[in-house]
């Protein structure tokens, strides 16, 4: 695949180590034994991102988000209503601490979103502005949030939504005010304060050739002709179960054969609630098809969710009765979507019809040590005896174990089961703990059972 600098550095990244967020005492992801998604994706050539919410970037959703994900996008962080509530007051403390964990975590950053006609500040939609003092705010804007993160955003979504369903221009603040070259001011206005991040357009309804995506192609054709900074298009992909545009890699090919990237930048798949297990088998056909669509063509490079987990989606409150659209249940368990995504990227069909899997918990942590619980559970098959093998992150060393047979040599551990529990039926479940010493991290370990 050609190789931009993006995708090279995201290429080195794959190599390196992905320390998990620092656990606290409380209760820690389910770890099944699958290839994170952003690993599957750099053998793919794919940059996979998620939507997260800077709050919550701690305990079980930091973690998924940390090592499932090789980018994070600010789900309302940067927009500026949030980042300029007041003229001239700023409020980076959410963006900064997205970036930050996203830097932390070998992540790359998609700004979202400059120039908008939702969630602007009042002050601004309030306001009455003549052309000049709108482009000068505009301006402005772009100068102070772009340069503020400058080479450490990866791409921004510059314009969001310009579009009617039509394919006419949106008639917003920024088109009324200042007419359609709104969109190459701002483009150039975002290459002169980081030359470095790849400028996009992002807009809804784009995903399949229709009379929008033509309007989005004309214009990205036009604004290259005529020198403007453009590197790609976003396809946002706000899509509803069992409508995944048939003409979806079409388009997807049209805008690269431009020489411009794509990303699917807001991905999630609703359905009526309540799910069941046939409309789950119908979304991770719909997540494999739209990962699909992105694998086969090289310049798709990045495949972001809306948001990883069901309790951190915007669906459920904007179209009341449907939701359960992201890849993780509210309690982040992987849904079949996730296996969507994975199978997609080359990854093992999971779960598997008939397995037997560990879940690592810490149960508790203190200065220097902590107590760790491994539950191993049978569904469609059982065990004779056991042995549960992972590898520790950072350094940490199981002192004791009960119930198990435990050695370590470096940071490998290999706990066999006793002579008591090796028996683990069809739909049954063991347990072992372990005390162990920490310092600095202690990440949760994929825990594999054989
Ligand atoms: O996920 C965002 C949600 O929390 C906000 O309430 C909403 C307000 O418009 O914006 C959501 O994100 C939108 C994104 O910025 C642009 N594309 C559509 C997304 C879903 O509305």
């Amino acid at each position: 695949m050609r190789s931009s600098p993006r995708s090279r550095l995201s290429a080195l990244l794959a190599g390196a180590v992905t320390v998990g967020a620092l656990l606290t005492a409380t209760a820690t992801p389910a770890q099944a034994a699958d290839t994170p998604l952003r690993d599957l994706g750099t053998a793919k050539g794919k940059v996979i991102g998620t939507a997260v919410t800077g709050s919550k970037l701690t305990g079980t959703y930091g973690d998924l988000a940390g090592t499932q994900f090789s980018s994070l996008t600010p789900g309302n962080a940067m927009k500026w209503g949030s980042v300029e509530p007041t003229r001239g007051t700023f409020n980076w403390t959410e963006a900064d601490q997205i970036v930050d964990f996203a830097e932390a975590h070998n992540q790359q950053v998609r700004g979202h979103t400059l120039v908008w006609h939702n969630q602007n500040p009042n002050w601004l939609t309030n306001g009455t502005w003549t052309p000049a003092q709108l482009s000068t705010l505009l301006q402005n804007h772009i100068d102070t949030e772009v340069g503020r993160y400058k080479g450490r955003i990866a791409a921004w979504d510059v314009v969001n939504e310009p579009f009617n369903e039509d394919g006419t221009y949106r008639p917003t603040l920024w088109y009324n005010g200042l007419g359609v070259d709104y969109i190459a001011n701002a483009l150039r206005w975002a290459r002169a304060a980081d030359p470095d991040a790849k400028l996009y357009i992002n807009d809804y309804n784009v995903e399949g050739v229709n009379a929008k995506s033509n309007a989005l192609y004309n214009l990205v054709s036009s604004l290259k002709q005529r020198g403007v900074p453009i590197d790609g298009v976003g396809l946002q992909a706000h899509l509803i179960l069992g409508q995944v545009p048939s003409s979806f890699q079409q388009n997807i090919q049209r805008f690269a054969d431009l020489g411009l990237d794509v990303a699917i930048t807001e991905l999630d798949i609703r359905m009526n609630l309540p799910s069941d297990a046939g409309k789950l088998a119908q979304q991770k056909a719909d997540y494999k098809a739209v990962t699909a669509a992105c694998v086969a063509v090289a310049r798709c490079v990045n495949l972001t969710v809306w948001g990883f987990t069901d309790s951190d989606s915007w669906v459920e409150s904007t179209f009341p009765g449907e939701g359960a659209a992201t890849p993780y249940d509210a309690n982040f368990q992987p849904k079949p979507a996730y296996y969507g995504i994975s199978e997609a990227l080359g990854g093992t069909s999971n779960p598997p019809t008939g397995a037997c899997r560990a879940t690592y918990t810490v149960t508790s942590q203190w200065n220097t040590g902590f107590t760790g619980n491994v539950v191993i559970s049978c569904s469609g098959a059982a065990l004779s005896s056991w042995r549960a093998t992972w590898t520790f992150g950072a350094g940490q060393a199981v002192t004791q174990a009960w119930n198990a047979v435990c050695t370590q040599s470096g940071a490998a551990v290999s706990c066999a089961n006793a002579s008591y529990n090796g028996t683990v039926p069809d739909g049954g479940s063991v347990s072992f703990g372990f005390n162990g010493s920490w310092s600095g991290g202690n990440p949760v370990p994929v825990v594999t059972v054989t």
